[in-house]
């Protein structure tokens, strides 16, 4: 059961040049099942990252043009490395895997990386859940099946990165709700309404400011805050434990092989350099553009783009013919 004393806490800030910042931030997340790290990330990373930000969520990518990927109506990513090195050094910052590896006692794997803008709205498009479940699997593709003594450890850490200073619309999550193990799934509605009302009871906002560091324990009960008035610009990353589905990232990510020179072996590792995939790039939710009514009709136009300069060309080619005769 969910501890009655966590009902009047607030989520955890730790300041990076904390001392024993590894343990403090491994016991935190014991407890609560999430805290913010704040002053990680140099200014000079949040800097670049926000001048790649800019060019690439600007307008939806077109025929290779640098852009963003439309997935609903109030939701915009990419692939997080497209942004370049800086990204990889958030994900791969050796202070956060050494606290995730950590937690989970175990290697990790960073199974997804987004870059992820949303629209403020009045109704909840994305409520609160739970990552897994009894009997989970990412895809027909995975070996392991979810089971309850798997959910004993946290199989699953989330971090985001705030891009700006963010409320209306941040990060929440129910403190200590990861201590039910998602027992009975990964929706609020499944659970007694005296559990229910417990995890509601303990949903925080976790305010942050700009450069700060999320990091949550994937099986409390979690979500942005809903409905909101304020746009949402954050990097999400997922690392999984390989003791439980061994290395495995859910799709293969997109880096920059210049953007590599500066990993270790141990940051190649945790990207997923001899990972497996478990779903097909094709299959990913970044492409679901495909299913739109509008896919075929702009996929037209973009093919046909180019046609009145080639029929120029045709007009030109005659007339020189003729010429030359
Ligand atoms: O966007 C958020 O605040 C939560 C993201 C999340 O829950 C997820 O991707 O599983
Ligand atoms: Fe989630």
């Amino acid at each position: 059961m969910l501890e009655k004393k966590s009902m009047l806490k607030n989520v955890k800030i730790l300041v990076a040049k904390k001392s024993n910042l590894l343990q403090s931030a491994v016991s935190i997340l014991e407890e609560d099942g999430v805290v913010i790290i704040r002053d990680l990330f140099k200014k000079k990373i949040i800097s670049d990252l926000d001048e790649k930000w800019k060019l690439y969520f600007r307008k939806p990518t077109v025929s290779g043009t640098i852009g963003y990927h439309r997935t609903s109506h109030p939701k915009a990513d990419i692939p997080a490395f497209l942004l370049g090195r800086p990204s990889l050094e958030v994900a791969l910052e050796k202070k956060v895997i050494n606290i995730i590896e950590k937690i989970m006692k175990s290697e990790c794997t960073l199974s997804e990386a987004n870059a992820i803008w949303h629209r403020p709205t009045k109704y909840t498009y994305f409520p609160i859940h739970t990552d897994f479940k009894i009997g989970w699997k990412k895809s027909s593709n995975s070996k392991v099946s979810v089971s309850e003594k798997d959910l004993k450890k946290p199989l699953g850490i989330g971090t985001m990165l705030y891009m700006h200073d963010t409320s209306s619309g941040a990060f929440s999550y129910s403190l200590g709700s990861h201590k039910l193990k998602c027992k009975n799934g990964q929706h609020l509605e499944n659970y007694p309404p005296e559990v229910r009302q417990e995890i509601k009871k303990n949903i925080r906002i976790c305010k942050g400011k700009k450069g700060d560091l999320v990091i949550f324990d994937d099986r409390g009960f979690h979500g942005p805050d809903q409905p909101s008035n304020a746009h949402r610009s954050v990097l999400l990353f997922d690392y999984y434990r390989n003791d439980t589905f061994g290395s495995v990232v859910v799709v293969s990510h997109l880096v920059r092989i210049t953007d590599l020179a500066h990993l270790n072996n141990k940051q190649l590792k945790v990207l997923g350099l001899k990972s497996k995939e478990l779903v097909e790039s094709d299959k990913y939710v970044g492409t679901r553009f495909k299913n739109n009514f509008f896919f075929s009709k702009i996929t037209w136009f973009i093919d046909k783009a180019y046609f009145f300069t080639h029929l120029k060309s045709i007009f030109k080619s005659i007339i020189l013919k003729k010429i030359v005769k």
